[in-house]
């Protein structure tokens, strides 16, 4: 428990209907007391005059949760004043002035840590909640704050601390040739762990896609109508169009949310051979944008389709194309509805490389028809991940931390196979035990919780 008692506003800055003072500590209600003229009892909104010196600052409503009832298990008290900047100002400055020190950013949540009232991996969570902008962000936020995978990590730490403590007893008796630990149970829990940690880390891309806005790229040959897409999808003229090939030079980047998902929309240069320099910069810029996509809409002119196997083969060869969703969009449909569209699986089988083509849309960038089915196929691949029924990893460290672990479980899985004495299996042990444990707090240093802490808001 700490013995200092910190204060912040926890709403936004500036001037609003009602802001919220936050005090935390030991001192809290009795600070607060100095000002008001009542005592609040725990969890009842107590509306009173909130006084400094012999000046009436403001008339408040007091909330008191007593220790261990409360969001950091100390004392809170929580103060909702009129939201004027001056009086935020004035009521936090009364209470620094009676011993309150202001709160670092994150510190409620902390002490909410320390004091055990959430884990490591739920602390973190609390951050994305506030940053989440959209349903998927959200969605995956509230699944890890209600405990997500960090409670099944927990309980398979639990079991292999057990299995390692019998092991390491082993060394102690090692001329005696026993053996404590259940070989079969433990092969059993690496598997699991190397099983679990390995889809749990396979998900981060997603996870971190849906977190960031999901990375889209739209690339395709000059002239396409790669940028009158970028703007129907935006819905305004963001990116420069004409009927001169080579228009776009540089990649426009705009976010837009589809059916709750966040996504990251990137206009590129057309694709084709050049000989100009500032073209060809341009160019390598689309193929870049391309290896970071998650999705990649490839459009072309649906009159000119003709050579698009060697235009996606072109692609592939600069582009890892596997486990990216591939659109093929051909375009300008309202002037060539009559020509036939190719066939998605014969373009995915015509090609040496792996080409996934998931589909051959017929749109029209400039009336706008195709959009919907693009939407559809777009929000349908990302929206597993976002609604919070699977687990998805969206923190880097924590895939790191996977990571770490999928490694150590299987060199341990290799020493038992070789036979390896126990002392080189429970060093790959302790390593994967180690790795599970920062995931959920259980290890921790100041450094990382300095990390975390300090990306969040002051007040919470
Ligand atoms: N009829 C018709 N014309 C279109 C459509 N989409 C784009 N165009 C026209 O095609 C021309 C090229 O469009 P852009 O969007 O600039 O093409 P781009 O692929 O971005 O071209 P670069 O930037 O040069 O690579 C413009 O004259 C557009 O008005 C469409 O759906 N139908
Ligand atoms: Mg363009």
């Amino acid at each position: 428990m700490h013995h200092d008692t910190i204060a912040a506003i926890a709403t936004p800055a500036g001037r609003g209907a009602i802001a919220v003072v936050r005090l935390s500590g030991p001192q809290a209600l009795e600070v607060c007391r100095h000002h008001i003229d009542r005592t609040p009892a725990p969890r009842q909104a107590c509306f009173t005059p909130f006084h400094v010196g012999r000046d009436r600052l403001d008339e408040v409503i007091v909330v008191h949760y007593a220790a261990p009832h409360s969001y950091t298990g100390e004392e809170v008290v929580e103060i909702s004043c009129h939201g004027s900047t001056y009086i935020q100002q004035a009521l936090l400055a009364a209470l620094i002035d009676d011993g309150c020190r202001l709160a670092e950013p994150g510190e409620f949540t902390r002490r909410a840590f320390l004091n055990g009232r959430l884990n490591l991996s739920q602390a973190e969570a609390v951050a994305d909640l506030i940053d989440a902008t959209n349903r998927g962000s959200h969605g995956m936020a509230m699944s890890q704050l209600r405990g997500g995978y960090a409670e099944l990590l927990g309980d398979l730490r639990r079991r292999f601390v057990d299995l390692t403590a019998l092991l390491e007893l082993e060394l102690d008796f090692s001329e005696e040739d026993v053996e404590f630990a259940d070989r079969g149970q433990l092969r059993t829990l690496l598997d699991t762990l190397v099983s679990r940690c390995g889809q749990l880390a396979g998900s981060f891309t997603l996870g971190n896609a849906i977190r960031c806005g999901v990375p889209v790229a739209i690339v395709g040959p000059p002239n396409a109508g790669k940028s009158t897409l970028l703007n129907r999808l935006v819905g305004d003229e963001r990116a420069i169009v004409s009927d001169q090939p080579g228009t776009t030079r540089d990649t426009i980047e705009e976010r837009i949310t589809i059916d709750g998902i966040g996504f990251r929309i990137i206009d590129t240069a057309g694709l084709r051979h050049s000989d100009e320099q500032i073209e060809q910069a341009g160019i390598e810029r689309s193929y870049r944008t391309a290896r970071n996509a998650a999705s990649i809409l490839y459009v072309v002119d649906r009159a000119d389709t003709g050579s698009l196997p060697q235009q996606l083969a072109a692609l592939a060869h600069e582009v890892p194309l596997e486990g990216k969703q591939i659109l093929v969009l051909c375009n300008k449909s309202d002037r060539h509805q009559s020509v036939p569209l190719p066939d998605a699986a014969t373009l995915s089988s015509d090609s040496t490389s792996p080409l996934p083509v998931e589909a051959v849309l017929a749109l029209s960038a400039r009336t706008g028809a195709g959009l919907d089915t693009l939407h559809r196929l777009l929000a349908d691949r990302y929206r597993d991940g976002s609604d919070g029924s699977e687990p998805i990893v969206s923190n880097l460290r924590h895939y790191e931390a996977l990571t770490h672990v999928v490694d150590a479980c299987t060199r341990a899985q290799q020493a038992l196979e070789s036979q390896c004495s126990a002392d080189l299996v429970a060093i790959d042990l302790r390593d994967a035990l180690h790795h599970l444990g920062t995931i959920t707090g259980e290890v921790t240093t100041d450094e990382v919780l300095g990390t975390i802490f300090a990306k969040f808001c002051v007040g919470k």
